[in-house]
C-alpha cells in the first residue's frame, strides 16, 4: 500500500526514509487519489535519465595520462572562476563512478548521458591515443550496463585539449577535423556496448560564453567575424563528427547533437503568435540549429553578418546537415517570449517582466512552456522525428536541513512544473522519446564553481559523501510510476 506522507510520518520519521518507504511501493499500486491518470501518464518505455559531464564530475586530471584541457587553464587562471574553484577534484567521480551508479540505480533511471573527456584519450588532441583513458568510460559502460543503464555518451562538453587550443581551438580548421577522429575512435571502441552518441553539447555555449562573452575557457572576446568562423567550425564538427561515428561504429549506431536551442515562446498561445514564434526560433538559432537542420544559413543571419559572415563552402554546409538519428536539447529557460508584428521579421520580442520568477542563478528565468514549445518547434519547424530533452533541471538555496536532507521544495515545483508541458508535448504527439535532468549531482559548475547547486543529490565536497534530497525522491517517483507527479 502507499504510504500517505503526512506530517506525522514526517515529523516522526528521520526525513527522506519515510518518503524512500513510500516510494519504494510506487508504480504498481493503484493510485485512488488520482482520476485524472492518462492526462498524466508519460508514453511506455520513455527513457528517463540523468545527466552529468566529465570535467564537472571527474577530478583526476592528472592521472591515468590525461592531457590538460581549456577548462583546466581557464580555472587555474585567478578570477575567472566564483571562488577560483577549479575542476582538480570536483566530484572525485573517476574514483567514484561505482557508487555514483548506484545512486542512478535507486532513482531507477534507465540511461545515463555522461561525456567522455576528449583530452582523457587523446592527451594532445590529436596524435597517439592514451588507451588508459579510454578504458575508464570502457569499465564505466560496462558497470551502467551491469546496472541496467543504458550509457548514452556525449563526446565533447567543452573540456578542449589545451594543445589544440594552442593551435587556435574552435578558430582553426583543423579542430573539426580532429573532433571527427576523435569521434570515430572513440565510437569505434564503444559501439559494441553503446548504441547512441550525442555529438557536442552546446555549442551555442561555448562558442558565445567563450570566444565572445569571455566568461568560459578559453576566455576569448574576440571580434564578430572571427566568432563567426569559430561557431561555422564547431557545427562542421558536429557534422563530420556524425560522419565520423557512421563510418567508424558499429552498424546501426545512432547519433545527434545535444544543443542549447533559443526557444521562443509565444506570448499568448493564438496561431498569429505561435507563428511569430517559430519564425523567430528559426532565426535566433540561424548559426547553431538552423544551419544543422536545413544546410543553409539563412538569409537574415547572412545579412546581420554582412563582411562578418563566416566563410564557407556548399560542400561544408551538406556535412553540417548530416541526416541525425535524433535531436537532442538542452531546455532551461524560455529563451525569449515574443508577439507577431506586420511586416518583417514577422515577430518582436517582448520584455520579461522586473518580477518574472527565477531560480538561483540570473539567467534562470522560469517558464515551464518552454519545455513544450522547444520540442514541438522541432518537430514543426524542421520535422524532428525523435527528440531527447538532454537537460533539464535548475540550481536552488539548497541549505541541508537539521536532519541532513535538502527539502528542495523549490526543485519539486520547478520539475513538476517543466514535467506537465512535457507531458503535455508527448500527449499532444511531439516525438519527445526522453528527458536527462541535470544533474544527478551537485558538480562544478562552471564559472559559477561549486556555490551553484545543480544536484538531484547534495554533494558535500570536503567528504564527497552525496545524499538525495526531496527532487531525488519525487523524480524516483516520476519514473517509477512513469507520469508527473
Ligand atoms: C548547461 O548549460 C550545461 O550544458 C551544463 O554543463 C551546465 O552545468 C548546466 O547547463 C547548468 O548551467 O553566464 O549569465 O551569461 C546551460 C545553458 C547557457 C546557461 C548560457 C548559462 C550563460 C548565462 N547555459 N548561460 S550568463
Amino acid at each position: 500500500m502507499a504510504a500517505r506522507i503526512t506530517r506525522r510520518s514526517l515529523g516522526t520519521v528521520a526525513g527522506l526514509a519515510a518518503l524512500g518507504a513510500a516510494a519504494g511501493t510506487a508504480g504498481a499500486q493503484p493510485d485512488s487519489t488520482s482520476r485524472d491518470r492518462t492526462a498524466r501518464d508519460f508514453p511506455e518505455g520513455f527513457l528517463w535519465g540523468t545527466a552529468t559531464s566529465s570535467y564537472q564530475i571527474e577530478g583526476a586530471v592528472n592521472e591515468d595520462g590525461r592531457g590538460p584541457s581549456v577548462w583546466d587553464s581557464f580555472s587555474h587562471t585567478p578570477g575567472k572562476i566564483r571562488s577560483n574553484h577549479t575542476g582538480d577534484v570536483a566530484n572525485d567521480h573517476y574514483h567514484r563512478f561505482k557508487e555514483d551508479v548506484q545512486l542512478m540505480k535507486a532513482l531507477g533511471v534507465r540511461a545515463y548521458r555522461f561525456s567522455i573527456a576528449w583530452p582523457r584519450v587523446f592527451p594532445q588532441g590529436t596524435g597517439a591515443p592514451n588507451p588508459k583513458g579510454l578504458d575508464f568510460y570502457s569499465r564505466l559502460v560496462d558497470e551502467l550496463l551491469a546496472n541496467g543503464i543504458e550509457p548514452i555518451p556525449t563526446l565533447y562538453h567543452w573540456d578542449l585539449p589545451q594543445a589544440l587550443q594552442d593551435r587556435g581551438g574552435w578558430e582553426s580548421p583543423d579542430t573539426p577535423r580532429a573532433f571527427a577522429d576523435y569521434a570515430g575512435y572513440t565510437a569505434a571502441r564503444l559501439s559494441d556496448r553503446v548504441g547512441r552518441f550525442f555529438t557536442l553539447n552546446e555549442m551555442a555555449a561555448f562558442i558565445e560564453l567563450g570566444y565572445a562573452l569571455g566568461i568560459h575557457a578559453p576566455g576569448l572576446k574576440l571580434p564578430p567575424a572571427r566568432v563567426n568562423q569559430a561557431r561555422h567550425h564547431a557545427v562542421l564538427a558536429h557534422g563530420l563528427g556524425v560522419q565520423a561515428i557512421r563510418a567508424a561504429a558499429r552498424a546501426g549506431t545512432r547519433v545527434g547533437p545535444a544543443e542549447n536551442i533559443s526557444i521562443c515562446v509565444p506570448v499568448i498561445e493564438t496561431p498569429e503568435h505561435i507563428r511569430a514564434a517559430e519564425l523567430a526560433t528559426r532565426e535566433t538559432n540561424a548559426g547553431y540549429m538552423t544551419v544543422m537542420m536545413e544546410g543553409l544559413y539563412t538569409n537574415g543571419f547572412l545579412a546581420a553578418a554582412g563582411a562578418d559572415a563566416p566563410k564557407f563552402t556548399a560542400e561544408e554546409l551538406a556535412i553540417i546537415a548530416s541526416p541525425v538519428d535524433f535531436v537532442g536539447v538542452n531546455i532551461y529557460v524560455p529563451t525569449r517570449y515574443v508577439r507577431a508584428i506586420d511586416g518583417p521579421p514577422g515577430f518582436a520580442e517582448v520584455p520579461f517582466s522586473r518580477t518574472h520568477p527565477k531560480m538561483e542563478l540570473d539567467w534562470l528565468r522560469v517558464g515551464p512552456e518552454a519545455m513544450y514549445w522547444g520540442p514541438r518547434h522541432l518537430s514543426r519547424i524542421w520535422g524532428a522525428k525523435e527528440i531527447h530533452v538532454t537537460e533539464n533541471g535548475c540550481s536552488a538555496a539548497d541549505q541541508p536541513a537539521p536532519d541532513g536532507t535538502v527539502y528542495d521544495t523549490d526543485r519539486v515545483m520547478y520539475l513538476r512544473s517543466y514535467l506537465t508541458q512535457l507531458q503535455r508535448a508527448t500527449a499532444e504527439g511531439v516525438p519527445v522519446r526522453g528527458y536527462f535532468l541535470w544533474s544527478l549531482m551537485d558538480n562544478f559548475e562552471w564559472a559559477e564553481g561549486y556555490e551553484s547547486r545543480f544536484g538531484l543529490h547534495h554533494v558535500d565536497f570536503a567528504t564527497q559523501k552525496r545524499t538525495p534530497k526531496l527532487s531525488a525522491a519525487f523524480y524516483r517517483e516520476v519514473i517509477a510510476r512513469n507520469r508527473v507527479m
